[in-house]
């Protein structure tokens, strides 16, 4: 998506904080953040938000998922942490391109 700031960062054409990065997904710390440590995992594919995943999504879910608790060890978060998919603008979403909100207190 063209005017997409997630896709932006992605693709490296906006900086952000990266914490890890993969084929697949990148994750940067929140430019807002509402804790201590605060990063957003996103896939690289553009998909606007949860609500607009079906199936062929499944693989791509599971690995960001899978990927939360890791990067959150890596960021001090051993002890837990938050998680938070933004879903519609009912749900509070302001960015238009999935992506998990991971939050803790080191
Ligand atoms: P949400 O409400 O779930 O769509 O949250 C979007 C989050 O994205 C919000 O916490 C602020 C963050 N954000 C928006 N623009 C940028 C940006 O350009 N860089 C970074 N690092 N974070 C951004």
């Amino acid at each position: 998506m063209s005017n997409c700031i997630f896709c932006k960062i992605a693709a490296g054409e906006i900086p952000a904080n990266k914490l890890y990065e993969d084929d697949e997904m990148i994750a940067f710390h929140d430019i807002h953040p509402k804790a201590p440590v605060h990063f957003l995992l996103i896939p690289k594919l553009h998909v606007d938000s949860l609500a607009h995943c079906d199936a062929s999504h499944q693989a791509m879910l599971g690995k960001l998922l899978l990927l939360a608790p890791k990067l959150a060890a890596e960021q001090g978060l051993g002890d837990g942490f938050k998680t938070a998919i933004n879903t519609g603008a009912g749900g509070g979403q302001e960015v238009f391109h999935l992506h998990l909100h991971v939050l803790g207190n080191k």
